[in-house]
C-alpha cells in the first residue's frame, strides 16, 4: 500500500473523498502577482516605490527588465502546481523602441508581449491600474486630489486600464479581474474627511462611465486601513469601498493585510458572499502591519480557504496573491506563497464540512472541537504529495531554485 492509499483510507473513515478533493483543487485558478519578481518596481517610471507600501531587503538577483521577469516567472511557474492567471500592474507596460506612453496614455499594445506570454502558457490575465510610484502622485493623493489636473490624470489612467483589461479578456478568452487600489491618505489628522472621499467617488464614477463589457472585465475596489506615512486617514477605507461597490454593482476586494490586526478576512467572507455575486481576495501575510510577507500555510490562510470551500464559493471568489519580500530568494518566495495557497485549499477540501456543520447545529461543540483537532493531524502531507505528483510538479523546489540562483540570478550584477 502506498502512502497515498493509506492516507486515502484514513480520510475516508472521516467521510472525506481524497480523489474528489484533488480533482477539485486541480481546477482552481489562482492569480499570480508579477510584482514579487522585482520588488514592485515595474518598467515604466522606475520611481521609488511609493503609496505607503514597502519592500524590504536587498537579496541579489532581482529581475531588471521584462525579459528577466518573464524568465523568472517561467522558471517559477514550472515549480508551482495548479491553474494560474497572470496578475499584472499597469507599471509593467513594455515600451519598445522608445515608444514611451505615460500612465494616462497607455494602450493595449504596451502589453502585447504579456499577452503573448500568457497565451503561450494558457493563462488569463488580471490587471491593476498603478496609482503609485509616479510623479503625478501629489501630496500622496491621486483620484482624491483637490488638484483637478492630478485627479483628471488618474481618471484617465483608470479608463485606459479598463480598455487594456478588456483587451486582455478578448485576447485570452478569459475574463479579466481589474482591481483599483489607491494609496490616498494623510499622515496626520485631517480637517476634512468628507471632501477627499467625495472626490474619490466622483473619480470612480468617471472611470466606470466608459463603456465596457461587464462579462469580460470585473472591476474590483480594494480597501485599506492605513499605509506607511499615511497613518491617520485613508480615503479608500473599508466602509467607503463596501458602500461604493454595493452601490455600483462592482466587485469588492479584500486584502487580509488591510484590516486591524485582530480583524480576520476569514470572518468577513460569508457576509460578503451573501450580498455579492463575486468577491475578490488578495491573500498575503501581514506581520504587525500590512508587511506583505510571503504566504505560508498558517491558520488564517487555512481559515480563508475553508470559508471559500465550505460555502461552496469556489466559482464566486477570485483568488489572487499579493506579497513582496526582497529579503529572500524572490523565486522561492513566489513558489512558497503559491504552494501555501494551494495547500490551504487542499486542507479545506479535506475537511468533513457537512458533519462539522451538523455538530454545530446540534450544539455539539465538544465533538466539533475534537473533530477539528483530529483533522489537523490527519495525513495531509501524503495527499499533498499525491496532488503534486498528478500536477507533474516536483515536491522539492529549493534544489532547483538554488541551482537557478547560481546560474542565472548571480550573473545579474
Ligand atoms: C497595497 C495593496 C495593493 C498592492 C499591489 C501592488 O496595500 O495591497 O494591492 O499591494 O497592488
Ligand atoms: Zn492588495
Amino acid at each position: 500500500m502506498t502512502r497515498y492509499e493509506s492516507a486515502k483510507d484514513i480520510y475516508s473513515a472521516f467521510g472525506v473523498d481524497t480523489e474528489k478533493a484533488i480533482e477539485t483543487l486541480r481546477n482552481i485558478t489562482v492569480s499570480l502577482h508579477c510584482w514579487q519578481g522585482d520588488d514592485v518596481t515595474g518598467f515604466d517610471s522606475k520611481q521609488e516605490l511609493s503609496g505607503g507600501i514597502q519592500t524590504t531587503g536587498n537579496y541579489p538577483g532581482k529581475a531588471r527588465n521584462p525579459e528577466e521577469l518573464m524568465q523568472d516567472l517561467d522558471f517559477a511557474l514550472k515549480l508551482m502546481p495548479g491553474k494560474k492567471k497572470l496578475n499584472l500592474h499597469a507599471s509593467y507596460a513594455i515600451f519598445e523602441n522608445g515608444d514611451f506612453a505615460d500612465r494616462d496614455k497607455i494602450e493595449p499594445k504596451h502589453f502585447a508581449k504579456w499577452v503573448e506570454f500568457a497565451k503561450q502558457r494558457g493563462m488569463g490575465i488580471d490587471f491593476n491600474p498603478t496609482f503609485f510610484s509616479h510623479p503625478m502622485v501629489k501630496n500622496d493623493l491621486t483620484l482624491s486630489s483637490p488638484d483637478e489636473s492630478v485627479r483628471k490624470f488618474w481618471v484617465e489612467h483608470g479608463k485606459r486600464c479598463i480598455e487594456i483589461s478588456e483587451y486582455f479578456a478578448n485576447e485570452t478568452g478569459i475574463p479579466c479581474v481589474m482591481n483599483i487600489w489607491i494609496p490616498d491618505g494623510y499622515k496626520d489628522i485631517p480637517a476634512d474627511r468628507l471632501a477627499p472621499r467625495a472626490r474619490f467617488k466622483k473619480s470612480l464614477d468617471e472611470i466606470l462611465a466608459i463603456p465596457y463589457d461587464k462579462s469580460k472585465v470585473y472591476v474590483c475596489l480594494e480597501s485599506k486601513v492605513f499605509g506607511i506615512g499615511l497613518e491617520s486617514y485613508t480615503v479608500g477605507s473599508a466602509e467607503f469601498c463596501m458602500n461604493y461597490v454595493a452601490n455600483k454593482g462592482i466587485t469588492p476586494l479584500m486584502d487580509n493585510g488591510h484590516y486591524h490586526p485582530t480583524e480576520m478576512v476569514s470572518d468577513k467572507i460569508s457576509s460578503m458572499l451573501l450580498f455579492n455575486e463575486k468577491i475578490a481576495l488578495h491573500i498575503t501575510r501581514a506581520v504587525r502591519w500590512d508587511s506583505d510577507h510571503v504566504i505560508i500555510f498558517d491558520d488564517e490562510t487555512k481559515e480563508i480557504a475553508k470559508e471559500i470551500v465550505r460555502n461552496d464559493a469556489l466559482d464566486k471568489v477570485f483568488i489572487a496573491t499579493d506579497y513582496f519580500d526582497a529579503s529572500i530568494n524572490r523565486i522561492s518566495a513566489w513558489i512558497t506563497g503559491i504552494r501555501s495557497v494551494h495547500k490551504a485549499l487542499l486542507f479545506a477540501l479535506l475537511q468533513p464540512h457537512s458533519k462539522m456543520k451538523e455538530l454545530q447545529d446540534s450544539n455539539n461543540f465538544t465533538e466539533l472541537m475534537v473533530m477539528q483537532e483530529d483533522m489537523k493531524t490527519a495525513p495531509f502531507g501524503d495527499i499533498w504529495e499525491e496532488y503534486l505528483k498528478r500536477e507533474n510538479v516536483k515536491s522539492d523546489y529549493i534544489t532547483s531554485v538554488k541551482e537557478y540562483e547560481k546560474t542565472v540570478l548571480e550573473a545579474r550584477k
